[in-house]
């Protein structure tokens, strides 16, 4: 007995060695392998034994596509795709008004709403179903990914009365690709879209488009913020037309990238003055053309007087003046700007303010069409650093928030930085604008003020590797960035918990380690680079550190360090924040610690509530944040057999490029 017990056992770790094999990170969290527990399969193949869609079109198709794809993966044998229920266990796509009248008039009034999806079990034709229904194709989709996530990670599928809608209107991915393949900040390989090959269409893009669409994303910039003039020429507006044509099935809306100087450089006009009629017209025309070919076009994202960008303060207009005169060229096509906020000036004292100064007083002079997309923080999303003080604080303009999910100053795609947890601070950052609650999520969500257009923008950390973004974890960011933007009140750790099941499958220990190794990881980054706040100690490639040239965020002297930003004695940006945060940021006493050296000049023998001095922290913390990352690598190591082989050694590799990086660190600022 005991020896077929033993047969058995390694009969099944062989057949879950053989499924974990040839795993490369490319189905990322859609994986749809077969559920290995018996009773578990069982019980989803009750839950499931066919698929009914009543009303069939192209409208749907890809929703039904992936409903077949995932349940047939994941339960291991093919679903039949039928008009009507034949037996109970049916899973049953509603969408049509007139379908609707199988629900009950409650249970109707819950599928209104647009994006958002009902899933319910309940009684059809006397036969015990589960009813997915919508009234979008976007809602639709999302109804689906939702029930296929119960099912891979092992939710109940009996008594479910679930009704959902994203938080956010606009969940967008910003892609900082150029159109030569480069990818700015990009960790991952080139760009995943090729100009050179387009109007060649890609399976990848649509692989890309089911990836973004299961986590709820709605719409993607696919070029860079530095926009190339020629994205606009004729022949590279068809090439756009096929990734309009890949992302629009799954629900994502195409924007391009412009370059404000374009009228200039590609039209051979003589200025590109927002003022100017023969402007106005050139930029009316292109969106004319743009439609004619993308009827769903989603609008432009501009950069403007932005690091040498060109941009209406070259002609003395305001940046409002030259948004709205490009969202007067697109409203008669029903499509928007998204105005970047990010603007500095390096020969000021402190440019964290300038973004503010510039953009505040601008409040209710945008257009209905127009938003403005505002970095996380006021400098450059750094591992650390406070909430942007223009959140909350614009009543009249449309405002977007934008995450970094490519790691620029967070260890690239070496370095484990689970980044939900620090996304999640700014969300729950209450600027207090409209009384107590005024956080920044019910301010993106337009919850706060009658936005039109609003919610979130992640900088991508995709590219052509084959798993996407090239360490494997940090896929856990772009599908945390997705989760959050649809409900910023998920947890960090149901999040990656998720995240975990779908990529790496249910075993219980595989799933607790991955959570344990996501949950500390951001800290442990800011340990080893730049605790209390201090930031930008990285040399110009913003990865290695060189403290030595960045003097002008550290303020570091003989006696003390940090960035007196206060209104009696230093820059006064707190006062940028409503009256209770620049008291709170103002006083050494109150200012949460973890900031304490963004907004304070302290003598290095400035004591911390822990008792140590400042000095003292910090050479501790680069020398528990090295440990901490080597902690990292053990629990991965213990995995080992345990995930599949190909990519534990892809993820030991890069986790111990990370200790040896955070040593570097370490002796860097400590030596
Ligand atoms: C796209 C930082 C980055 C730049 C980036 C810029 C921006 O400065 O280093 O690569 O340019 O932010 O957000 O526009």
């Amino acid at each position: 007995m005991r020896a077929l017990r033993a047969m058995f056992t390694t009969v099944l770790l062989v057949v879950a060695g053989l499924a974990a094999r040839g795993e490369d990170g490319y189905e990322a969290w859609l994986r749809y392998r077969p559920i290995d527990d018996p009773a578990r399969l069982e019980y989803c193949r009750t839950y499931c034994r066919e698929i009914v869609i009543s009303s069939p079109s192209r409208e749907w198709d890809a929703a039904t596509r992936e409903l077949v794809r995932g349940l047939s993966g994941l339960l291991d044998r093919r679903v039949a795709v039928l008009g009507a229920p034949t037996q109970s266990g049916a899973v049953i796509l509603l969408v049509k008004r007139s379908d609707l009248s199988l629900l009950s008039v409650d249970e109707r009034e819950r599928v209104r709403i647009a994006e958002g999806f009902i899933i319910l079990s309940t009684q059809v034709e006397g036969k015990s179903v589960t009813v997915i229904s919508a009234e979008t194709q976007r809602g639709l989709l999302y109804g689906v990914f939702h029930f296929l996530r119960l099912v891979a990670t092992g939710e109940p599928l009996e008594g479910l009365s679930i009704s959902q809608q994203p938080a956010m209107p606009l969940r967008m991915i910003n892609h900082w690709d150029n159109l030569n393949g480069v990818v700015e900040r990009g960790y991952a390989g080139r760009s995943i879209f090729r100009w050179d090959q387009l109007p060649i269409g890609d399976s990848r893009y649509t692989d890309y488009a089911r990836m973004l669409a299961s986590v709820g994303i709605n719409a993607i910039a696919v070029n860079n913020v530095n926009a190339a003039v020629e994205v606009l020429r004729s022949d590279m507006l068809e090439k756009a037309a096929v990734l309009a044509e890949h992302f629009r099935e799954y629900g994502i809306t195409l924007y391009l990238s412009v370059n404000f100087a374009s009228p200039m450089r590609l039209g051979g006009l003589s200025t590109a003055d927002p003022a100017d009629p023969a402007v106005q017209g050139w930029w009316k025309a292109k969106a004319a053309e743009i439609y004619r070919l993308i009827p769903d076009f989603g609008g432009f994202l501009v950069k403007a007087n932005s690091e040498g960008q060109p941009g209406p303060l070259d002609y003395g207009r305001t940046h409002a003046e030259g948004a709205n005169m490009l969202g007067r060229a697109l409203a008669p096509h029903g499509g928007s700007v998204i105005w970047r906020a990010f603007v500095y000036n390096p020969r000021m004292a402190d440019r964290a303010m300038e973004s503010y100064r510039e953009f505040a007083p601008l409040d209710g002079r945008f257009d209905a069409n127009v938003a403005v997309q505002i970095k996380n923080g006021p400098i450059d999303f750094q591992i650390r650093e406070p909430v942007h003080p223009l959140f909350g604080q614009l009543a009249r303009t449309n405002t977007v928030l934008e995450l970094q999910i490519t790691q620029e100053y967070t260890g690239r795609s070496t370095h484990l930085v689970y980044l939900v947890p620090t996304w999640k601070e700014v969300l729950d950052f209450d600027t207090y604008t409209a009384g107590r609650g005024t956080t920044v999520s019910r301010v993106i969500a337009g919850r706060v003020f009658p936005y039109r257009i609003c919610g979130m923008a992640g900088v991508s950390n995709v590219g052509q590797e084959r798993n996407w973004t090239g360490h494997h974890f940090a896929a856990a960011n772009l599908y945390g960035y997705g989760r959050l933007a649809w409900d910023p009140e998920l947890s960090a750790e149901s999040i990656a918990e998720e995240w975990a099941r779908l990529t790496w499958g249910n075993d219980p220990v595989v799933v607790r380690t991955v959570v344990d190794m996501l949950l500390p990881s951001a800290a442990i980054y800011e340990k080893y680079t730049s605790p209390l706040g201090v930031g930008v100690l990285c040399n110009g490639n913003h990865y290695d550190p060189r403290p030595a040239s960045r003097e002008y965020f550290h303020h570091a002297d003989g006696l003390g360090v940090g960035f007196d930003r206060t209104r009696r004695s230093g820059s006064g940006y707190t006062q940028q924040y409503h009256a209770v945060n620049t008291r709170r940021f103002d006083s050494r006493a109150t200012c949460p610690e973890e900031l304490l050296l963004f907004f304070h000049h302290v003598p290095y023998t400035y004591r911390l509530k822990s008792g140590k001095t400042v000095i003292q922290h910090i050479y501790d913390t680069h020398y528990e944040g090295v440990e901490e990352a080597r902690g990292l690598l053990e629990k991965w190591l213990a995995l080992e057999g345990r995930v599949n082989p190909q990519r534990h050694r892809e993820v030991r590799l890069r986790l111990e490029a990370q200790i040896a990086h955070a040593e570097k660190w370490r002796e860097e600022i400590n030596g």
